[in-house]
């Protein structure tokens, strides 16, 4: 249409400019061959994965499509083990695991989250992704340099004008403007201060202004016409994440799944209590309590290990006290339809 320029459809080689966004814990290789094969950017997130599990995924893919595909991952540093950070933690906790019959001294931290490495950066350089995306900002000048010799474009999100201009500074391929209304991790980087964390509406036309790399619009888009917004506002393609959680390709808890067919426009929050960095996700009974930002959540990503025991005795009884339902603001507009149909759907001329 007159409304999209073929910026980034040009760049990746893919036919729609529907960029399935990667969503660590949900995205499965079928999501990833459904939405390729449907002409947009299937996406696979490691951040959840070991680098032997990703293999399997991909040769699953790879097997399945020719299509280009994106790896994703978090670029973030593990922080130092900190045990009087842990024993807020635990005590905060500690009525939880009392109230369902666990001992508090039994909550252990983890680390749920894997950074980009070595070893991930090899499987990069074997099975050579169309496009690399990253979140948190980048790897280190040596790591990046292996990701480009492999030919991958380059992509990673920014939620100011200030961290997109660092990105397209570093030579990022384009920048994924991730508006406030994201579900998921917020892919800040440069700040850590989420009261000015900026909406999609605002921050996509002022980073299209900023940086001469295409831009992505990702943060509440959900359904054609979101798509068709993003496209006035400057945006050469866009990143969904929560309309694709609705599809059978998802792999999400059911509680989760129940959690986004009831959802309502006003129903999630930024927390920080199931990982120790700022999510949006559906308000539930945790995030209420203890947050949504709490001030003793220890380190990203060390918060989650000690909810998990609370998360699977809760769920055995049907609550979702203790799950991260991540969902973006735009929950409410999603629909349940199959991968392929969800990206055709998005690209509708006429959207109502
Ligand atoms: N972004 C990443 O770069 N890597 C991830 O692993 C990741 N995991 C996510 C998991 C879920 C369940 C959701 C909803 C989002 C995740 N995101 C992740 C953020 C998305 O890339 C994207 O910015 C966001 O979904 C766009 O907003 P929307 O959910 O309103 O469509």
């Amino acid at each position: 249409t007159s409304t999209q320029d073929r910026r980034i459809t040009e760049l990746f080689g893919v036919e729609l400019p529907i960029i399935q966004a990667p969503m660590a814990g949900a995205t499965t290789p079928e999501m990833v061959i459904a939405v390729s094969e449907a002409g947009g950017l299937g996406s696979l997130p490691g951040a959840m994965l070991s680098v032997d599990q990703m293999r399997a995924a991909l040769d699953r893919i790879r097997a399945a499509t020719r299509r280009p595909v994106n790896l994703n991952f978090f670029v973030h540093a593990n922080p130092q083990p900190d045990a009087e950070a842990q024993a807020k933690w635990t005590t905060a906790l500690a009525p939880y695991y009392r109230e369902l019959g666990l001992d508090p001294a039994a909550a252990a931290p983890a680390a749920a989250r894997a950074p980009f490495d070595d070893a991930y950066c090899a499987l990069v350089e074997d099975y050579r992704p169309e496009v690399v995306s990253f979140h948190f900002g980048l790897p280190d000048a040596a790591l990046m340099q292996r990701v480009r010799r492999t030919g991958a474009k380059i992509i990673s999100s920014a939620t100011t004008v200030a961290e997109a201009r660092w990105l397209a500074e570093r030579g990022v391929d384009a920048v994924i403007a991730m508006g406030v209304e994201a579900g998921g991790h917020r892919g800040n980087f440069l700040t850590h201060d989420m009261t000015t964390q900026v909406g999609t509406f605002s921050l996509v036309p002022q980073i299209v202004d900023a940086v001469r790399v295409p831009v992505i619009a990702a943060g509440g888009i959900a359904d054609a016409r979101g798509v068709k917004a993003a496209f006035a506002l400057g945006a050469s393609a866009v990143q969904v994440g929560t309309a694709y959680l609705l599809t059978p390709e998802a792999k999400i808890a059911a509680l989760h799944r129940q959690a986004l067919k009831r959802a309502r426009d006003d129903g999630t929050a930024l927390t920080n209590v199931f990982t120790g960095r700022p999510a949006r996700g559906l308000y539930n009974r945790v995030m209420r309590e203890l947050g949504p930002l709490s001030t003793v959540a220890p380190p990203f990503p060390m918060a989650g290990g000690a909810l998990l025991p609370l998360r699977s005795l809760a769920e055995a009884q049907g609550r979702d006290d203790f799950n991260s339902l991540w969902a973006g603001q735009s929950a409410a507009l999603a629909r349940e339809m199959s991968a392929a149909e969800l990206t055709r759907v998005l690209m509708a001329a006429d959207p109502t």
